[in-house]
């Protein structure tokens, strides 16, 4: 498959409601699309990178310049047998992990259109249906929060995951538990916490928590096997696993139990196959994170979570719970019972409504 084109654009997509996290509140979204054109076949990814530095030190304007500049160059005018070729010719970057992951999925995406294949084969999966959970921000009070619990449980969904940070944790979780004492529940604190809170941390212990995700600093994983060893839930990582490495070191010290792959934060579906396989081989289970995805990333990640090892509910939930209309049809859709079935046809199965993304268009330029 040669390489012949690449297109970047952004569209502007204004979210249903806010999304609160311990680094701050998102209303709207700045989304960098990724085209690939490939001999007569489109591949569509998403950089999942955010408006501003604060969930990790890439952003949309670093993510563009950095695709533009550097990773588009690398790949155009190649040929390729296989999408996961493409990382290789972009190693030579250091870092910018969701400007490569948007470029090698959307190759990915090209591959499996060209091959007549579904995604989810390509990659390896084998589950035919994916399990929901939903990730739920922090809110203007209590109440409202408890209110969105109670939808989303009736919506089906498995696994409930709150958003914790100093001030809205403890009190917060207790009030869940009082009124939901058997939900599968999880926190996520986006790295809000220090070792030196490790009293206060204890007290998450009382709730029997799936999970707390990410409690210690982004890139930390020496001080998480530190509080691993001290706290009875287990800890997950998030931002601390980059690479297949960073999971190797984190297993290797005890300093989690559970790790979340979220493609874009490791740099591509080949990255995020790697670290899947090695917690597999190391008993580890994990799961898919999202970063408010648009269609085009959420399909993607449905694709991803088919691998056997996605054992827990993944934070892949309905496109509806985002966006007035999304940006692919059909819309990921969330079953009654709490999952997504796999569509078997050839690539994602959901497809971009392209007049659409051209009129939410703000700029573009293709590189050839
Ligand atoms: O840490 O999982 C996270 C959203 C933005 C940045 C970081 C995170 C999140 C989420 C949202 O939790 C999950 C979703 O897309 O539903
Ligand atoms: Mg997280």
């Amino acid at each position: 498959m040669k390489v012949e084109a690449v297109t970047i654009r952004e569209v502007r997509m204004p979210l249903k409601y806010f999304f609160e996290t311990s680094f701050g509140r998102t209303e709207s979204r700045r989304v960098l699309l990724v085209t690939a054109h490939c001999e007569g076949v489109d591949g569509w990814a998403e950089c999942v990178a955010g408006d501003g530095p604060f969930f990790s030190y890439e952003w949309v304007e670093t993510a563009w310049a950095t695709l533009r500049d550097f990773l588009a160059p690398m790949v155009v005018g190649t040929t390729l047998s296989e999408a996961k070729e493409s990382a290789a010719l972009m190693s030579r970057v250091r870092g910018h992990n969701m400007a490569k992951a948007a470029l090698e999925n959307a190759l990915w995406d090209a591959d499996a259109r060209q091959k007549q294949q579904p995604l989810w084969k390509l990659l390896g999966g084998t589950l035919s249906e994916i399990a929901c959970g939903v990730s739920i921000g922090i809110q203007d009070s209590h109440e409202q929060l408890l209110e969105k619990i109670e939808t989303e449980l009736n919506a089906g969904y498995q696994r409930i995951k709150v958003k914790v940070k100093p001030g809205w944790d403890v009190e917060v979780l207790s009030k869940i538990r009082k009124r939901w004492p058997k939900i599968i529940l999880s926190c996520d604190a986006n790295s809000a916490y220090r070792l030196s809170d490790l009293e206060h941390l204890r007290m998450f212990d009382d709730f029997n928590l799936l999970m707390i995700e990410q409690p210690l600093w982004n890139d930390d994983i020496y001080q998480h096997s530190k509080l691993q060893r001290e706290l009875k839930t287990s800890i997950c990582l998030d931002e601390s696993i980059r690479q297949a490495g960073d999971a190797e070191m984190a297993i290797e010290v005890n300093a989690c139990r559970i790790i979340n792959i979220k493609t874009g934060r490791v740099g591509g579906f080949s990255e995020s196959i790697a670290i899947h396989d090695l917690c597999q081989h190391h008993n580890i289970p994990v799961w898919c994170g999202g970063m408010l995805e648009t269609g085009i990333g959420r399909a993607h990640n449905v694709a991803l979570s088919t691998l056997p090892n996605f054992r827990l509910p993944g934070d892949v939930s309905a496109s509806k719970r985002y966006w007035a209309e999304d940006i692919v049809a059909p819309e990921i859709e969330v079953t009654p019972r709490g999952t997504i079935p796999v569509r078997d046809v050839t690539g994602t199965g959901y497809e971009v409504k392209k007049d659409l993304v051209q009129k939410l268009t703000v700029r573009a330029e293709t590189i050839r």
